[in-house]
């Protein structure tokens, strides 16, 4: 059976897995270090991920990194509004737009985005499930606890996959009864949010718990500090490590994966599609030529 995503633009299809380009359009993102600040060089980056393998691009004017504060709403739309109507008009792909607050989702659907996506699932702003809802709008609900100049200190679970699935069951719970369509919603564990390393290599191995709320699951592992502390590597040296996650996290059934550089993470993900693939191949003829 084949498996989408609504948006409020189209099916997205997530047969294989689907590649969301990161474009922060924020002058301290910890990754990126403003390089994609101006719209041009923005432009720039969503064309180069589009040829690299993206399927979708998110554009975010808020820094999340932990003890990050939130810039003033103008400013936010500032940043992420004339980046978004650039990259609707001139690169062909979905765009979605990372933000917890309602005015800056409104403002980026009326530019073309198609896809909220909302760090705080749905917590911060109370206006922001009915923007998404009135719009149609595809919805990523993340896995927070706190906020995240206050997440490290949440860090405390019984058991992190059991935890985090009850949680976000509770915030998908809240985003069907604001009226926003199930197939129009897609779960994250939030990776890095409120979460130790161990934390995050567990929620990784035991996806399954995110997977059986029946819902899409997008991973964002790109360049944070887990897998700096499991290789030693600096942030701008971490994108085989976020390669390698992906890798992990598509083997446990993950469908979406939010990544800086897209080309490294396309080929290694093409790589194990092609394994998956095989192995259906393989079981089908296995039982159109059972073995006498
Ligand atoms: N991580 C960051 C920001 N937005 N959104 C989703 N859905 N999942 C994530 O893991 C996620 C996110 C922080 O990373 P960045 O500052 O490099 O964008």
């Amino acid at each position: 059976m084949s498996l989408s995503w609504k948006t409020s633009q189209r099916l997205l299809p997530l047969d294989a897995a689907c590649i969301a380009g990161i474009i922060n359009v924020t002058p301290d993102s910890f990754s990126d270090g403003g390089r994609h600040f101006a719209v041009e060089d923005a432009v720039r980056a969503g064309r180069a991920m589009r040829e690299a393998g993206a399927a979708l691009l998110d554009v975010g004017g808020e820094s999340t990194r932990p003890g990050a504060a939130l810039p003033d709403e103008a400013e936010e739309l500032r940043r992420v509004v004339p980046v978004i109507e650039r990259l609707v008009r001139e690169v062909a792909l979905p765009v979605s737009v990372d933000t917890r607050r309602a005015a800056v989702a409104r403002a980026a659907l009326a530019a073309g985005a198609e896809i909220v996506n909302d760090v705080s699932g749905l917590t911060h702003d109370p206006a922001m499930a009915g923007v998404i809802a009135e719009a149609g709008a595809g919805c990523v609900l993340m896995h927070m606890r706190g906020t995240p100049d206050t997440m490290d200190a949440h860090a405390v679970y019984d058991d992190v996959a059991r935890d985090v699935a009850r949680e976000l069951a509770g915030r998908l719970g809240a985003a069907l009864a604001a009226g926003i369509g199930p197939d129009a919603i897609v779960l994250d564990p939030g990776l890095g949010f409120a979460k130790t390393t161990e934390q995050n290599l567990a929620l990784i191995d035991r996806l399954a718990a995110v997977l059986a709320l029946g819902h899409p699951v997008m991973v964002g592992p790109s360049r944070k500090r887990f897998l700096g502390a499991v290789t030693g590597r600096p942030v701008h040296e971490r994108d085989a490590a976020t390669a390698a996650a992906c890798v992990a996290a598509r083997m446990r059934g993950a469908h979406l994966f939010r990544v800086h550089d897209v080309a490294v993470t396309h080929e290694a993900l093409a790589v194990v599609d092609a394994v998956l693939t095989a192995t259906v191949r393989r079981s089908t003829f296995d039982v159109q030529h059972p073995a006498s």
